[in-house]
């Protein structure tokens, strides 16, 4: 068992444990007899607004970044994470660091327990890592949506000996619209990007998890059940294609690429193009390879891709394809002096339909304990697309602290899901109704009418989100909770 340490308000602490003495007094008397404890100075994190250019266009944006400007934080898995967040911005606001398994009052989602960090406001974080891996921070409010995001990297001692060059990639999606007129935009038919969207009609309801397993790429669908937002650009690292970001490599070289897809609403798959990866990890943690140079990556999750530059040289763009859509961003890895050729930022085809083929085939590379699970939950995700509201039903997520917990969630909804569990690594222990050593993961896909078993270790007491991560589905209702039982 970690040391835990726990958050200290630099403001005010009142709210935070008087929220936590509420749901559960006992982790409040924790709080309150810990929170003293600190070491070392804290690495500096500012939310800040900034300008960026879109498509020709100034965009007024948020952001998180350390003194010198640099986005995001690189952290080492042998110390402890210990970081100031200050506010610069001019509303309330909040980070979850996804990915992490802090104590809940670190977890950074507002009013759960933490309250939101006022304009100029700091405040310290304080909690022990133990693990390496590719993971990110962002608002867990539409403040996502305006870029309120940044990687958050994790290395390993064994990660600082490798001989390669790491290149983070943070995808985005992007409009001129505020989150809020995106939102209302869904919500009312002729508004937005759902007019005319009849969610029911392209698909047999009566479909079942069997005939799930055909492969998702070849079933005729319109674009509208696949995407409910138009964006105006598809970011990686805050710019498109038009004007891309271009690493430097080497000639021979070995690139580690660890990427992020932080878009609040957007599905990608990943192109090398004319090198093919190594797939060595999936949301931080370690996979036995797959060999590949297409790999989906729904929102919230994370992919590491090894590549090796060719030894003659050259540019080689690492493209992210817009799920069902023919758009598409991307970064581009260029030995010096490689002529670096324009991208278009639409392709001529859409991009794949993300499906459970790549998950079914993916294996830890470390076991997880193979207990038996205590306790086994159902629930089901649905939706009523008139009115725009999600919902997560079935059971009450009730744990004890030791229990080992499964989660059975069946998609009846026609549109992918993203589910995401805070403050736990879970595994994935079967896809439709067929057992395996699945990946370890903080968020798995749901394609539409599919189902999926997590199973996780209880062993970080709070009162845990448990949601969807596309932004809008979790605004409208996608969200439920694992609460500890005292
Ligand atoms: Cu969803």
């Amino acid at each position: 068992m970690y040391r835990r340490e726990f958050l200290n308000r630099v403001m005010t602490g009142a709210a935070t444990f008087g929220a936590l003495a509420a749901i559960n007094p006992k982790l409040a008397r924790a709080a309150a007899v810990t929170s003293a404890h600190f070491a070392g100075s804290p690495q500096k994190l500012n939310i800040v607004k900034r300008t960026i250019e879109v498509n020709g266009k100034a965009a007024s944006v948020l952001g998180l970044t350390r003194t010198d400007g640099s986005p995001g934080l690189i952290l080492d898995a042998d110390s402890p994470f210990n970081v100031e967040l200050t506010s610069q911005i001019d509303a309330p606001t909040l980070i979850h660091w996804h990915g992490l398994t802090p104590p809940w009052e670190m977890d950074g989602v507002p009013e759960n327990p933490a309250a939101p960090i006022k304009p100029g406001e700091a405040r310290r974080y304080n909690f022990n890592l133990g693990m390496g891996g590719t993971h990110w921070m962002h608002a867990h409010t539409l403040q996502e949506q305006s870029l309120l995001a940044a990687p958050l990297i994790i290395h390993t001692a064994k990660d600082k000996k490798r001989d390669e060059q790491e290149v983070v990639v943070l995808l985005h999606d992007f409009s001129f619209k505020s989150p809020e007129e995106l939102l209302s935009g869904l919500k009312t038919a002729d508004g937005g990007g759902m007019a005319g969207h009849d969610m029911g009609g392209t698909m047999n309801m009566e479909m079942g998890a069997d005939s799930m397993k055909m492969d998702m790429g070849s079933m005729s669908m319109g674009k509208m059940d696949i995407n409910d937002i138009e964006y105006d650009a598809y970011l990686a690292n805050d710019r498109t294609l038009y004007d891309p970001a271009v690493f430097q490599v080497g000639k021979g070289g070995r690139v580690r690429i660890r990427l992020i897809n932080g878009a609040t609403a957007t599905a990608f798959t990943i192109d090398t193009g004319d090198l093919l990866a190594r797939l060595i990890a999936v949301d931080g943690q370690d996979v036995e390879t797959i060999v590949g140079r297409q790999f989906p990556v729904s929102m919230g999750q994370r992919l590491d891709l090894v590549v090796e530059v060719p030894r003659e040289g050259g540019s080689f763009p690492i493209l992210a394809l817009r799920e069902g859509a023919p758009q598409r961003t991307g970064i581009i890895l260029a030995t010096p002096g490689a002529a670096v050729s324009k991208i278009a930022t639409t392709g001529k085809g859409d991009g794949p339909i993300l499906g459970l083929k790549l998950e079914q085939r993916l294996r830890p590379l470390r076991s997880s304990a193979n207990r038996r699970a205590d306790k086994s939950y159902n629930v089901r995700l649905s939706g009523d697309m008139a009115k725009y509201a999600w919902a997560i039903e079935g059971d009450t997520l009730k744990v004890f602290q030791g229990e080992r917990i499964e989660i059975s969630i069946s998609n009846m909804s026609m549109m992918s899901h993203p589910m995401h569990l805070h403050g736990h690594h879970f595994q994935v222990v079967a896809i439709n109704g067929q057992k395996i050593n699945g990946a370890l993961r903080d968020t798995v896909l749901l394609p539409m009418m599919s189902q999926v078993t997590i199973a996780f270790d209880a062993n970080n007491p709070g009162h845990w989100p448990f949601h969807c991560h596309h932004l809008y589905h979790m605004a409208t209702g996608m969200m439920t909770y694992v609460g500890y039982e005292a």
